[in-house]
């Protein structure tokens, strides 16, 4: 299905126009992607059938348009335009604050055409010259710019492996592919992801990389040779893969999980026992002492088997070496969701559904917390509300335990948007922040955590991959406090969330903090969102004992 596709198109040369000042046609254009970008069916069977222009905002000239880029996957009218124009909208238009208007003038005042050029004038001051930009958008811009580079291309981990699964089963289904594994930062569990990397052993190599390249997925062949080939697939993003033999495919695993750093000191550490390491096997005196497996590797370099998600650099390979890495958390291990939302505010099913599909996921106990009344979008609960909510919840009769809670505001002086006696009568309370203020982030949460009736922190550092970055908190000081009092700190397992991320759960767990991963689900399907969370609590070495949900039910009762 090429929907995303045309309307990408169709929008970029809306963009374009925009520089041209064309009002109409940028109008034009942005309704036909509109439109495409809704329809529910394949925008293909439009065009076979040649009933484009019946869709709403597509007439004759934007129809032709959109043959040719289902006839060819490109657009030569965009080309003519990028010719023109040679700016790179999609690094520019990423940043926050600018849009195709600012871009015209950025490209005419300065001749700004890439996050390089707008880098070098944002740094002159160039920029803040600009009517409408000034000293603080120019700041913002500079901030925006970093921000941009570290995500450009990259995709949700929850995006790329699914994907990754799939063309390895399509793989595997070849009959001449041995054993096919998933590599790279998917398999370390990364937040967000580059590019594929498949691994396959196989005694018909030409074969395999022939079926890879001419698979449905393959957009584009970017490369092929006799033991290696990446594809592009439709949304842009690569797949390569590699071919090694069955003796070497362990040495050929643990090279392209990588990390490249963790590959580095691996490497060295190698070295330091007179040993070469690369991606066909461990070496010694020149003669292979290990390759079959990563395991066998490890034991020879004297090392315990290190998780893929610990791969960072980041003290395993001196722990492994101490025999001193933790037994980390699995999902089998976890007992119950303690964020979930339902119709009573924000999200879409009864408190029954979600009920039972936790059941259903083999969890002994929910918490329903749907969010507090000032949150007005939310449609969130006031005292009346709460207490229907309550009421319902205890005529539920049903095979999973169900805890009363509420996601309570922290609004900007720190305070709770909910009373103390209505909080007292609830089974957990979850504070989380839902507008960022200029006020002191740090405190805000300090006094949340010191709160009595406050049990957990939600999205503790409001950071959404590719959307916002993290409040500017002073973690220590909240780890501390949470720690000292208790307070549990969320691992929120939304793919866009991830938050406590990696880093900052290794550290809260140093301070003694307890945790608890959840998906904070507003609809039936994020509650298996619970996998992003635990591959994250992994890579940030949280064990069962420091998750607060692994507990069995008879436990968790006693907390809440
Ligand atoms: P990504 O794709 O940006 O999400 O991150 P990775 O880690 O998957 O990186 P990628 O795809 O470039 O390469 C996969 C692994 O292969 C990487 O983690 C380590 C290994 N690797 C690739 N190139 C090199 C290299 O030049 N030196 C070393 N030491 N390792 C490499
Ligand atoms: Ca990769
Ligand atoms: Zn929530």
């Amino acid at each position: 299905m090429k929907n995303a596709l045309v309307a990408k198109i169709l929008n970029r040369v809306a963009d374009f126009l925009e520089l041209k000042e064309e009002t109409f046609r940028v109008r034009a254009y942005r309704r036909a992607a509109h439109t495409i970008q809704l329809l529910p069916t394949d925008i293909e069977e439009y065009a076979k059938k040649r009933k484009l222009t019946e869709l709403p905002g597509i007439g004759r000239n934007i129809a032709e348009k959109v043959e040719e880029i289902l006839e060819t996957g490109r657009l030569s009218y965009l080309e003519k335009l990028e010719k023109e124009y040679p700016i790179d909208m999609d690094s520019l238009l990423a940043i926050e604050g600018i849009g195709p208007k600012t871009i015209k003038i950025l490209y005419e005042k300065l001749k700004i055409k890439n996050l390089q050029d707008l880098e070098y004038h944002a740094r002159r001051g160039d920029l803040r010259k600009i009517k409408g930009i000034g000293e603080k958008k120019e700041e913002r811009i500079l901030q925006s710019i970093e921000f941009v580079r570290s995500t450009l291309g990259r995709r949700l981990l929850a995006y790329a492996e699914p994907i990754a699964e799939y063309i390895k089963s399509l793989i595997e289904g070849h009959p001449a592919a041995e054993r096919v594994e998933i590599a790279g930062s998917i398999r370390r569990g990364g937040e967000t992801i580059g590019d594929i990397d498949i691994l396959t052993t196989t005694k018909k190599p030409k074969e395999i990389i022939d079926y890879f390249t001419s698979l449905e997925v393959a957009d584009e062949i970017i490369a092929k040779g006799t033991k290696k080939a990446i594809i592009r697939l439709e949304d842009g993003l690569e797949c390569e893969l590699r071919i090694f033999r069955e003796e070497e495919f362990g040495a050929a695993l643990l090279y392209f999980t990588g990390s490249m750093e963790f590959n580095v000191e691996l490497r060295k550490l190698a070295r330091s026992k007179s040993m070469k390491l690369n991606e066909y096997g461990l070496y010694k005196n020149g003669k292979r002492i290990a390759s079959k497996t990563e395991k066998e590797i490890f034991k020879a370099l004297g090392l315990e088997y290190i998780q893929p998600e610990l791969r960072e650099n980041n003290g395993e390979i001196e722990a492994a070496a101490r025999g001193n890495l933790p037994s980390l958390i699995r999902e089998d291990q976890i007992m119950g969701d303690l964020h979930i939302h339902t119709i009573w505010s924000d999200g879409t099913e009864t408190i029954e559904t979600m009920a039972r599909a936790a059941k259903s996921l083999g969890y002994e106990y929910i918490a329903v917390t749907d969010h507090s009344g000032s949150l007005k979008i939310a449609g969130g609960l006031d005292e009346e509300k709460l207490q229907r909510q309550i009421e319902e919840i205890d005529n539920l009769d049903l095979k999973v335990h169900i805890f009363k809670g509420i996601e309570v505001n922290i609004r900007l002086d720190g305070q709770l948007d909910i009373p103390d006696d209505i909080l007292s009568k609830l089974d957990i309370v979850i504070a989380s922040i839902h507008s960022p203020g200029r006020e002191d982030m740090t405190e805000r949460i300090l006094s949340a955590i010191q709160d009595k009736h406050v049990h957990m922190i939600g999205h503790p550092t409001g950071r959404k991959l590719f959307q916002r970055e993290e409040y500017p908190l002073n973690l220590d000081r909240i780890f501390e406090e949470a720690a000292k009092t208790g307070t549990i700190l969320e691992i929120n397992a939304n793919p866009i969330r991830l938050d406590l991320r990696d880093i900052y759960i290794k550290k809260a767990i140093e301070y003694g903090c307890k945790l608890a991963i959840n998906t904070d689900a507003h609809r039936l399907p994020d509650l298996h969102n619970m996998k992003w969370g635990v591959k994250t609590a992994r890579r940030g070495w949280a064990t069962p004992h420091d998750i607060i949900n692994t507990l069995k039910i008879e436990k968790i009762k006693r907390i809440f």
